[in-house]
């Protein structure tokens, strides 16, 4: 039995060699250009497009289409998607199971919604991988995964909160604190929300608010995966401030691509953790 995982773009990885992967693409739509989040787009190009282009710009979810093109050549498919609280993606993703099941009625497909995005994406994925890999029955890695993303976690620190307020993703008053020089927002994902927890100043506060966070969620050495948005050097203090406590930490820092660039803007971070228990 041929086995495939889907992710929606906003996880930001696009390669997975342990297992057939495939990834359809969210959009962001300026009044010039449509930007496709794909492997082979520029990111940093768009993100510098986007300082002077006029309007607002906005972003769509892939389509039902797409999701149906990306489950096809396996016989059990997990499909991911960024919280269906923020985006169409799930919705979209549950359709195309439906059409896709009627034509295909031997095939058996999962919908994962994240609650989440970027990094604790990947940790779904990575869990997903490992469940397969051990020849697990379908339903049964359906069932660990959902337990799995209960004992997951996501933290973020923005620098700018622009482009989620202009497209209603979270209160404006709390876009204008962070539009404030030297002002971060740090804050979860919660129930598959934007929960600003943090006001903080300046970028070393920041860090050591995250990791201070991490630590009174539960996270005690286990995988971080840290995406960033043009700030690896914040990336890779974190990372140093988790070895030191913990050495062996198995910790991935991942660039963002477009939609999670889009939303987290230049020097954003969004960090998945393994930590203890949600509920
Ligand atoms: O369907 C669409 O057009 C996509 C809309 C996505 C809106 C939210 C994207 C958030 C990206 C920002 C920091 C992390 C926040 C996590 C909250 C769950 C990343």
């Amino acid at each position: 039995m041929k086995y495939k995982i889907v992710s929606d773009s906003s996880s930001n990885l696009f390669i997975r060699d342990k297992v057939l992967y495939a990834t359809t693409p969210l959009k962001i739509i300026s009044s010039e250009k449509e930007y496709v989040d794909d492997a082979a787009l520029n990111v940093r190009g768009m993100v510098d497009d986007l300082k002077t282009v006029k309007g607002v710009v906005r972003t769509s979810c892939p389509n039902t289409g797409e999701w149906i093109e990306a489950f096809e050549g396996a016989d059990y498919v997990f499909a991911i998607t960024i919280t269906s609280n923020l985006s169409g993606c799930y919705n979209a993703a549950m359709l195309a199971k439906e059409q896709y099941i009627q034509e295909h009625p031997e095939v058996k497909i999962h919908v994962i919604d994240s609650y989440s995005t970027g990094g604790e994406m990947q940790l779904m994925i990575e869990k997903l991988e490992e469940l397969i890999e051990e020849g697990k029955p379908f339903e049964e890695i359906a069932a660990e995964v959902e337990a799995y993303k209960d004992t997951t976690h996501l933290i973020f620190s923005l620098q700018s909160l622009t482009n989620l307020a202009r497209n209603g993703r979270v209160n404006s008053a709390v876009a204008a604190i962070a539009g404030v020089l030297g002002i971060r927002i740090v804050g979860a994902a919660t129930e598959g929300v934007l929960d600003p927890k943090h006001k903080v100043r300046g970028e070393k506060k920041a860090l050591a608010t995250i990791y201070s966070d991490m630590k009174e969620n539960g996270y005690n050495g286990g995988k971080v995966r840290i995406n960033h948005c043009f700030n690896i050097e914040s990336a890779e203090i974190l990372k140093e401030k988790v070895l030191s406590d913990f050495p062996t930490a198995d910790i991935e820092i991942i660039p963002c691509s477009a939609l999670c660039s889009f939303y987290a803007e230049e020097g954003g971070l969004i960090i998945g953790y393994e930590g203890k228990n949600k509920h």
